[in-house]
């Protein structure tokens, strides 16, 4: 397995999340890549690189997936927020306020804390002084593993963090800025792959995958996840969401409750896999989260680390070029097992 990993994630390491009223410290942790990174030189897995793409063609291939006020906003954020006060420094910034449903969302306010509420769903994901930096870096490990397979390696690995499948072309969330498994499935298209899928593996929902792809027809989307009714991101992952417009049918959501294990999880795998040979899909991208592991601390599905070896061979299976992405998982001291046995049992 060829691994692009990003060299600058730990210029993203947010200091707290708001979670039940209070500021805990954040989950997603610069600890969890380096885990992942120690666990596939351990094993020998393959070539480790850092991301080969230029500042242009990265430039251009950001602007593919979100749009242009979204990453002018993120570039800027942490010197605004240092402009408010020099002793915002020392301190994340994380939103406190969003527009409703019937709300502006077309004007941009001048205030600092109403943007980073309308570019936001949630409280758990702060911007510090590194992280357009560092999500750039992790989102041109996406692009340079996409290219690769591309240009005829069987699979490739991005080791990025922060994680993507949650941001949308508009907006953050969910311990994700910029969406890396988006931006590789985009490159696929425009290296002439005619039909993409993308199967999302991380206990929660992708809304944002799902929402940047829901009106195409050349990028199926497949998602198993906790159902949304009580998991997060709660306002998205339903199975009656199959796409629309023009990508109607081409959106394919698998919610399982609370406490499922690997058995039904593995079957409703096996249906998304399904409606990815259907699709006749030329390549695959893997939103590669192992937060459905049963130590993870955030979730509750109840897979095993052995598990995570069959996962990888379900996926194999398919016989598609695969890029994978790192998302989820965080469970620090199992995360480098969990996720490395994927990568394992795919390349059998
Ligand atoms: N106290 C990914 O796995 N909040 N994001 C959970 C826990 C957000 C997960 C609350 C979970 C986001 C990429
Ligand atoms: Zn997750």
């Amino acid at each position: 397995m060829l691994t692009f990993h990003n060299p600058l994630h730990h210029l993203h390491q947010g200091r707290q999340e708001m979670f039940r009223g209070r500021l805990v410290p954040c989950h997603e942790t610069a600890a969890r890549l380096d885990h992942v990174l120690a666990e596939l030189k351990r094993r020998e897995l393959g070539a480790l690189q850092e991301p080969q793409v230029s500042a242009d063609e990265l430039s251009a291939a950001l602007a593919r997936i979100h749009s242009p006020r979204y990453l002018h906003f993120i570039e800027h954020a942490w010197s605004e927020w240092i402009a408010l006060d020099p002793a915002n420094a020392a301190l994340d910034a994380l939103p406190s306020v969003w527009p409703a449903p019937g709300m502006r969302f077309d004007v941009l306010p001048d205030n600092f804390s109403a943007r980073m509420g309308l570019f936001s769903f949630d409280a758990g994901t702060p911007l510090t002084a590194g992280s357009w930096v560092a999500a750039r870096a992790g989102a041109a490990c996406a692009v340079s593993a996409a290219r690769a397979v591309a240009a005829g390696t069987r699979s490739a690995f991005a080791l990025s963090r922060p994680p993507g499948h949650h941001a949308g072309a508009d907006f953050f969330g969910g311990y994700c800025l910029l969406n890396n498994a988006a931006l590789a499935a985009q490159a696929l298209r425009d290296s002439g792959h005619a039909r993409v899928a993308v199967l999302d593996v991380d206990y929660h929902h992708g809304n944002g995958t799902q929402a940047i792809f829901y009106e195409r027809a050349d990028v199926l989307t497949v998602s198993v996840h906790g159902d949304p009714r009580t998991e997060y991101p709660f306002f998205l992952g339903h199975a009656d969401e199959r796409g629309a417009g023009a990508g109607s049918g081409f959106n394919h959501n698998l919610p399982l409750p609370r406490g499922t294990g690997f058995t039904r999880w593995r079957e409703a795998l096996q249906a998304g896999l399904e409606s990815i040979r259907q699709f006749g899909a030329q390549a695959l991208v893997v939103s590669l989260g192992v937060d459905t592991f049963e130590g993870d601390p955030i979730s509750g599905f109840q897979l095993r680390s052995a598990d995570y070896l069959d996962v990888g061979r379900d996926i194999a299976s398919a016989k598609l070029p695969t890029v994978f992405v790192f998302e989820g998982g965080y469970a620090v001291a199992e995360v480098g097992t969990n996720t490395v046995n994927v990568l394992q049992g795919f390349e059998g």
